[in-house]
């Protein structure tokens, strides 16, 4: 079975991305290409297959893939993105992801970041966030338990999304930041803490056997190779500038193979 990551061109217009917690600092988009094309390498490297949703060069934060979808293994939940200059991202990214899952599309007056969804096993926490509101998770709610999956609002603060605070790096490990969201809230999970002078780190991409990891925390690193966890360490500094990090780069999931029977419809949620 392949594992494929999903990953979408940066656009020529990130400088005119969605900041919300970050003052705005000239982005450099030859590096910050650069950049995403090296971790395009290192999924390669890692085990993914990857593949690009077609480029959208006037959606400035269409790189950010994450954000526009949530992919379980049985069915896929396009999101209603909270910032609606991104609400346009959802098309291409629907038309691709219907190769490989049944959609299910939240609506109105939901909005959902895939950032704000941290899944563990058949546990789906989601931020209670300024892009993820109450009719959204009340769609994932109602789209995922008929599947078996629980959806554990969690309230963070600080940062823009809950998986900017804490991410998985091990299958009962975390690693976040607890000035933004309480360890507590993840019953039977050993807490990893960031470094006190890095908050940014909890955001990590596990991929099974090494996570990928920004190389801008090198003392949080420190904390993940002393409990054994491997990493590989990837430059996306250009990319945090429009905060982005390494989650919300791709879109992770298993192929199990086409569907047959693609007609291109979305299944709505309501
Ligand atoms: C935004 O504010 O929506 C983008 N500039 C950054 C989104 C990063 N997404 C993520 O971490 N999941």
């Amino acid at each position: 079975m392949k594992r494929i990551a999903l990953t979408r061109p940066v656009s020529p217009i990130l400088a005119q991305c969605v900041l919300t917690h970050m003052e705005r600092t000239p982005i450099d988009v030859a590096v910050a290409q650069a950049q995403h094309a090296q971790y395009e390498r290192c999924l390669a490297t890692l085990g993914c297959t990857v593949r690009r949703v077609p480029a959208a060069p006037e959606l400035p934060d269409a790189v950010f893939i994450e954000d526009t979808a949530l992919v379980l293994d049985e069915l896929a939940i396009i999101t209603r993105p909270g910032a609606a200059t991104r609400q346009a991202e959802t098309t291409a990214v629907a038309a691709t992801l219907a190769y490989y899952r049944p959609l299910h599309v939240l609506a109105p007056p939901g909005t959902l970041d895939g950032g704000d969804v941290l899944r563990v096993e058949r546990a789906l926490y989601v931020g209670a966030s300024g892009r993820s509101n109450p009719a959204g998770i009340a769609q994932l709610r109602e789209i995922v338990t008929p599947y078996g999956y629980q959806v554990i609002p969690v309230p963070f603060t600080g940062c823009l999304h809950l998986k900017s605070a804490v991410t998985q790096v091990g299958p009962e490990t975390l690693l976040g930041n607890r000035a933004w969201v309480a360890p507590e809230m993840f019953t039977g999970m050993v807490w990893v803490e960031v470094a006190p002078e890095e908050p940014h780190a909890g955001n990590a991409l596990w991929l099974g056997e090494t996570v990928l990891y920004p190389q801008a925390y090198p003392e949080t690193c420190a904390r993940l190779l002393a409990r054994g966890i491997a990493v590989q360490t990837i430059d996306v500094s250009e990319l945090a500038k429009a905060e982005g990090a390494v989650t919300c780069c791709s879109l992770i999931f298993t192929e199990y193979g086409r569907l047959s029977n693609f007609t291109g419809r979305r299944t709505p949620s309501q």
